[in-house]
């Protein structure tokens, strides 16, 4: 180092004060970092400690750290590393969040993201999205989200997804914001089942993009209930629709993703439907005005009756009103109708489906596991399964129903098909309707909780019900199923009258496969489910979208124009997870409402305890 000369000093001199100022600070410098150092031995209440060593420095991470933006930015990321591999499970750990990442350290960022946007301001009073996340046995996605190992199968899956996107795409082009899309004129349907409300498809559709890891999609149907869901509208609403499709819808993405504004939605949502209970009975009315809050029967309904499917298929997702507002009425709310329900008397121990909300009694004796009837019983079982099993009522309800229904409605065919019939007052009417193809799938997911003499026969049932359904695919020209296929007449499976001879894109049957193959793994539901995906896209793939069609038995297809909002949410779901491994929303932790939204297992039971 070369030093300049300073003038009036000699060379010597300098270098001699250069040592002694080199010395003093070398001291100074040694007394700063011991006292800097001796911060760390202070109690935390000390103040200078608390300027400063920052808070963030001296904790463990734990929940809470993040922001709101974080947990946004990571639903842009590529799909790969959005979800959580190998998170572990902590079932009925119900602890403090410390506690639960200290007993979890291999949680993921992702989790930890989540609970930042979520559980801000969280008391022990309100929903903690995090203690949620850590309840689960497995995560959602599961390892690979659910990619099947086998390549063949792996396309099969892919070519699904590929369905979903363009279904997704043409109703973005044609029909943004309306309820559903009209792919031959190319234009939105709007309807009058929902009460004014819009974007049915958007929100049917938001859990199928984000298993599917259509994440541009997904973001695009986020955005859209954060800027342009009107939950203030005055029409005529179906209780039972805007429950299974928008409070439904909105409650899965919230559990999947833990965004608030779904959770802020939903919940706005379902203090708009509590008026509709405002009965003699407190059995609801099927339709309501969401803005009035007036509520009255369907015109069509046997003298202002309600109907069993519509008032029995709200279980799931008012329990789940409950875990998030934490408050009790919307349970106080459906476990009235059971109240109600068990009181009366039941003919041969079945549920006709009409009752009076004025008297409590029933209206006429039709019963059907297919339209009017069909959800009530998946809802029994389904209460049962959510409740992590120990809502008994719903389970002896479900298995006293199952019992009665095989008394009386299961049927064999002279081919040897198994079918459930109708019963009208005691005589049979030997149809089965599409939507009663649902069952095989439910007789299957309660077959392990049965007597255990009755668990073997019930999977039996499970399984010859689904191959009759199947049958009454591969009986038309299109391998497409119709609305209703009947025993009598000397036909078997298969529609005898022009107007049962139509298909609207609906799931029962492949929802049935779907299940079935978790139960079972035989091969051949996964067949069953790819026969319908080709000829889905034989028959109902049209330029602009999905469309059902007029007639099964003919090859020269009439379409209806409606790609319906359940094709997404519930049909292209269905095939995806039949070609999913296991692990993508697993059954322990997941129960699907009747519109294929995933409803998580609920581990509080304290809803139950009402
Ligand atoms: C869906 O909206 C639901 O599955 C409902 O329970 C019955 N019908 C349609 C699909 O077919």
């Amino acid at each position: 180092m070369v030093f300049r000369k300073l003038p009036g000093v000699s060379a010597s001199g300098m270098g001699l004060r250069l040592s002694q100022k080199f010395m003093f600070l070398l001291f100074l410098s040694g007394l700063v970092t011991l006292c800097f150092g001796a911060l760390f031995f202070l109690p935390d209440s000390v103040r200078l400690k608390r300027i400063f060593l920052s808070k963030t420095e001296t904790q463990p991470v734990t929940v809470g750290s993040g922001s709101e933006n974080d947990a946004r930015e990571h639903l842009k990321k590529p799909r790969d590393q959005e979800h959580p591999r190998g998170m572990t499970s902590a079932k009925g750990e119900t602890s403090t969040k410390l506690k639960t990442l200290t007993r979890k350290p291999s949680v993921s960022h992702e989790a930890t993201e989540e609970a930042t946007a979520s559980d801000r301001g969280a008391t022990s009073d309100t929903f903690s999205y995090a203690k949620f996340k850590g309840c689960l046995l497995k995560p959602p996605l599961g390892r690979d989200n659910g990619k099947p190992s086998d390549p063949r199968t792996d396309e099969r899956r892919e070519k699904v997804k590929e369905m979903m996107k363009f279904a997704w795409d043409n109703y973005k082009r044609y029909a943004w914001g309306k309820n559903e899309l009209r792919p031959v004129t190319r234009n939105g349907h709007i309807g009058n089942m929902f009460g004014g409300l819009r974007g049915a498809s958007i929100i049917d559709s938001l859990d199928t993009l984000y298993i599917m890891g259509l994440m541009e999609e997904y973001n695009d149907a986020k955005e859209w209930v954060q800027n342009s869901l009107d939950l203030n509208s005055n029409g005529e609403a179906s209780l039972f629709e805007v429950n299974i499709r928008y409070v439904g819808g909105l409650l899965s993405a919230y559990y999947l993703t833990g965004e608030e504004v779904f959770k802020s939605k939903v919940l706005e949502l379902g203090e708009k439907l509590l008026p509709a209970f405002n009965t003699p009975t407190g059995i609801p009315r099927g339709v309501i005005n969401l803005g009035s809050g007036t509520s009255w029967s369907w015109g069509w309904a046997s003298a202002g009756s309600s109907i069993l499917a519509e008032f029995g298929t709200l279980h799931l997702e008012f329990v789940h009103l409950t875990e998030l507002s934490r408050n009790s009425i919307y349970t106080e709310k459906v476990m009235n109708i059971r109240k109600v329900l068990n009181k009366i008397e039941k003919p041969h121990g079945l549920y006709p489906n009409f009752l009076s909300p004025v008297s409590g009694n029933w209206v006429q004796h039709h019963v059907s596991i297919g339209g009017l009837g069909d959800s009530f019983y998946e809802y029994l079982i389904k209460s049962y399964l959510m409740s992590d099993k120990t809502d008994d009522d719903a389970k002896k309800m479900y298995y006293g129903a199952l019992e009665a229904i095989e008394a009386n409605l299961v049927q064999k065919s002279p081919g040897g098909l198994t079918y459930m019939a109708e019963w009208r007052g005691g005589i049979l009417d030997h149809k089965m309707g599409h939507l009663a193809c649902f069952s095989g799938g439910m007789i299957g997911i309660g077959a392990d909780d049965g007597a255990p003499e009755k668990r073997q026969h019930y999977l039996d049932l499970a399984a010859e019900i689904t191959h009759t359904c199947h049958e009454s695919y591969t009986r038309s020209a299109t391998k497409l199923g119709p609305e209703a296929f009947r025993f009598d007449g000397g036909g078997e499976a298969t529609a005898t009258r022009l107007n049962d001879r139509y298909y609207i894109l609906r799931p029962e049957v492949i929802e049935s496969y779907m299940y079935m193959w978790r139960l079972t793994h035989d091969p051949k539901y996964r067949e069953w489910g790819w026969e319908a995906v080709e000829a889905l896209e034989q028959h109902c793939r049209v330029e602009s979208g999905f469309s059902g069609i007029r007639d099964v038995y003919t090859m020269t297809v009439s379409h209806d124009n409606m790609q319906q909002s359940f094709f997404l949410s519930e049909t292209l779901k269905y095939l995806y997870l039949l070609f999913s491994d296991d692990d993508l929303l697993p059954l322990e932790d997941w129960v699907f409402n009747t519109e294929a939204h995933p409803l998580p297992v609920v581990q509080n039971h304290s809803s139950f305890a009402l």
